[in-house]
């Protein structure tokens, strides 16, 4: 039996305890889930972190849990950003005797201090990383013992992001878990980050190589003998290849670093959603012949480059990335949502053909890379610094601690290609230029295989759009400033500056399904009124003007889904940016969503737009379907009105609706098969 096949359903009982970048098999490295059972309360306590604290009042949460997920979205700008204290009490298990024990959190908005019976572990500052304390002297095997967290989600000058259009959810939003270790294991203590990093050095048709840097740590009171094992399985869990290092003795209370070159020939590359095939890498700590600790982490192989000209490559071939920017919070849950939910959301993202994302504006929960992983997305992750910077050396620290633990936690996932270290800085000025180069000199040194990017809003050539590898602008054609598209600004830009590799993170406007006009013209964006034909109207606009230049390395449109901006008093609900093609609950797949389905994937269907504009007022209304049939066929109230061919994958037919109920069917047909669709609308 293959390795990876021993191991399988051991990764699956760490994967469904959500920890599946740290997956390992329990036996040498128990994880055991705090989720259940916590008492919470949203306010100051004084004393809550002492044991015998008495929190009968509090209420009773599980995590991931945000005390926000009403006030958060419901406009106003007014919700809760304070304390909340979070206690449960915990019996390790007394055969975890020997182990050292970490509680891990995998995200707590936005300052966490932790104390367990009493005593403080220490705090954590940043919303939206995974980060680990080590419990070992404090936890009593097989005793109650008290774990309280204090969580602040209150404005902190030392804390990017200080300010933003979305919502900062307050709480433990994410998974708790205690990972017990052997002394002599993986570290743990490294910004969060899984200890073992995959370092692809050169990947081709005939042969990849990867270093495999492990960190460890030798915690008994006496020298050991460590070796380090590393092992290459392919997705059928067959071992490709495997390698230990030589033995050495390490001193007791002693990190050791091991770099190991594994040489996979012909390999099977990671090429995108065409084959986003993945290999895996088990590392094994063994002392004298035991093992004492394993680590798997997911290999995808694969080469990318971007070009000025020519834009993106994936092993040497041009792929034009159809790209969303996605947040991840959703209606009534805010930023404690689940993995079955991520799930939703990538099959919403396949359904429409995306396969570039860029997880604005801060890192999200590992099961969203290691979906993108599995499903062949190329990635973008940023760290949340957005807006304002403080000019101060604890906010600059922050920073870069942030920087880390997103590279480091996510180093290993193949879906990712960019690391943002910026999104629209307020001020070109020195304070900022000096951060981001800090930045993204940080990148480089803890990266040297990808790529550097930044969100641009500023001019075109600014000192803040100069600082990475590649470059994304935010740009609003038609919503925040006029125009049609990005068309002719960026082949302004590309002429006068053709070295520079430019991609669009954002672009994009609002569109509500309850709002609608015919024809549509650009709202005043801080209205309430965002008609959805006007969106439907700049997609159509921006992305033949994108598809049209090769040379965008990138462009994500703004955005796949609805989120939460308290802030927010527009379009028909207040706390909303609106700017999704799916709405906020993920229930309604606005028109848009089908323009780019006919754009970007090869599935055979009609969709007649406007379909919620049900009750009607005027007579006259041009139909308009997106699909992908050869011809089209529209009906109204069962006559044929005409058959019509698109080279653009928009019908469009001028009629006149009766008074009363109208039946609107559309017929098409691609490649022998039938695609229909029907709505009824009401004139009167
Ligand atoms: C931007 C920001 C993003 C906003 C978006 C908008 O440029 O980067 O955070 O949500 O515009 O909708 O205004």
């Amino acid at each position: 039996m293959s390795l990876r096949a021993l191991l399988l359903p051991l990764l699956l009982v760490a994967s469904a305890l959500a920890v599946p970048s740290v997956s390992a098999a329990p036996l040498v490295r128990p994880v055991t889930s705090l989720n259940s059972a916590w008492k919470f309360l949203r306010s100051d306590a004084t004393g809550a972190q002492a044991p015998g604290f008495d929190d009968s009042a509090w209420s009773s949460v599980t995590v991931p849990h945000t005390w926000n997920a009403q006030d958060g979205q419901d406009g106003g700008n007014n919700y809760y950003r304070g304390v909340g204290w979070y206690r449960r009490h915990v019996t390790p298990s007394a055969s975890l005797a020997g182990k050292r024990l970490w509680l891990q959190f995998d995200g707590v908005n936005t300052v966490a201090d932790v104390w367990v019976n009493g005593t403080k572990l220490g705090t954590h500052q940043g919303g939206y990383a995974t980060f680990r304390f080590d419990a070992t002297a404090t936890l009593k095997l097989g005793q109650d013992n008290v774990v309280a967290v204090r969580v602040t989600n209150a404005a902190n000058p030392d804390v990017p992001p200080l300010s933003a259009d979305f919502t900062f959810f307050g709480g433990i939003y994410r998974d708790v878990t205690l990972v017990a270790v052997d002394p002599l294991s993986v570290r743990m203590g490294d910004f969060g980050g899984p200890g073992v990093y995959l370092t692809e050095r050169s990947v081709s048709a005939d042969s990849a190589s990867v270093d495999v840097t492990t960190k460890a740590w030798n915690n008994y009171p006496d020298t050991r003998q460590a070796q380090v094992r590393a092992t290459v399985t392919d997705a059928s869990g067959a071992v490709v290849t495997t390698t230990t290092a030589a033995t050495r003795s390490v001193a007791a209370a002693t990190g050791f670093d091991t770099v190991q070159n594994v040489l996979i020939t012909e390999p099977r590359r990671w090429q995108g959603k065409a084959d986003p095939y993945l290999y895996h890498v088990t590392v094994e700590i063994l002392d004298a012949g035991r093992v004492t600790d394993s680590v798997t982490q997911p290999l995808g192989l694969r080469s990318a480059t971007v070009d000025a000209a020519s834009g993106f490559s994936l092993n040497g071939q041009h792929l034009g990335l159809h790209g969303v920017n996605a947040h991840q919070d959703r209606l009534n849950e805010g930023s404690a949502v689940s993995p079955a939910q991520r799930v939703q959301d990538f099959d919403l993202m396949d359904e429409m053909g995306v396969n570039a994302l860029r997880t604005a504006h801060y890192q999200q929960a590992q099961v969203v890379y290691d979906l993108a992983d599995q499903r062949g997305y190329a990635v973008w992750v940023e760290i949340p610094l957005v807006n304002r910077v403080t000019d101060s050396a604890a906010f600059r620290a922050n920073a870069q601690q942030q920087l880390s633990e997103l590279i480091r936690q996510n180093y290993n996932h193949p879906s990712i290609f960019f690391w943002g270290i910026g999104n629209e800085q307020a001020n070109d000025d020195p304070v900022t230029n000096a951060l981001l180069t800090q930045l993204n000199s940080q990148v480089h040194a803890e990266d040297p295989t990808r790529l550097s990017t930044y969100a641009n809003n500023k001019g075109d050539t600014v000192g803040l759009a100069n600082h990475t590898d590649v470059i994304g602008y935010n740009k609003y054609f038609g919503w925040y400033s006029s125009g049609t598209g990005p068309g002719s600004w960026a082949d302004a830009l590309h002429a006068k500056d053709p070295a520079r590799k430019i991609g669009i993170s954002e672009y994009g406007a609002g569109g509500s399904v309850n709002q609608h006009q015919e024809p549509p013209r650009q709202p005043v964006t801080t209205s309430t009124f965002h008609p959805e034909e006007y969106q439907n109207l700049l997609h159509e606009n921006s992305w033949k003007q994108i598809a049209a230049r090769p040379y965008l390395w990138g462009t994500f449109v703004w955005n796949m889904f609805d989120f939460a901006s308290d802030g927010r008093a527009e379009g028909d609900t207040p706390g909303r940016n609106d700017k999704g093609l799916v709405t906020y609950d993920r229930g309604t797949r606005k028109d848009a969503f089908y323009w780019y389905k006919a754009n970007w994937t090869d599935t055979s269907f009609a969709y007649i737009t406007s379909r919620t504009w049900t009750q009607r007022t005027v007579a006259a209304t041009t139909v308009k379907v997106y699909g992908t049939a050869d011809s089209m066929t529209l009906s109204l109230n069962s006559k044929v009105v005409a058959t019509k061919t698109s080279a653009d994958h928009i019908y469009t037919w001028p009629v006149t609706l009766v008074s009363g109920s109208n039946t609107v069917s559309v017929t098409g047909t691609r490649n022998g098969t039938t695609v229909t669709d029907s709505v009824t609308w009401t004139l009167g």
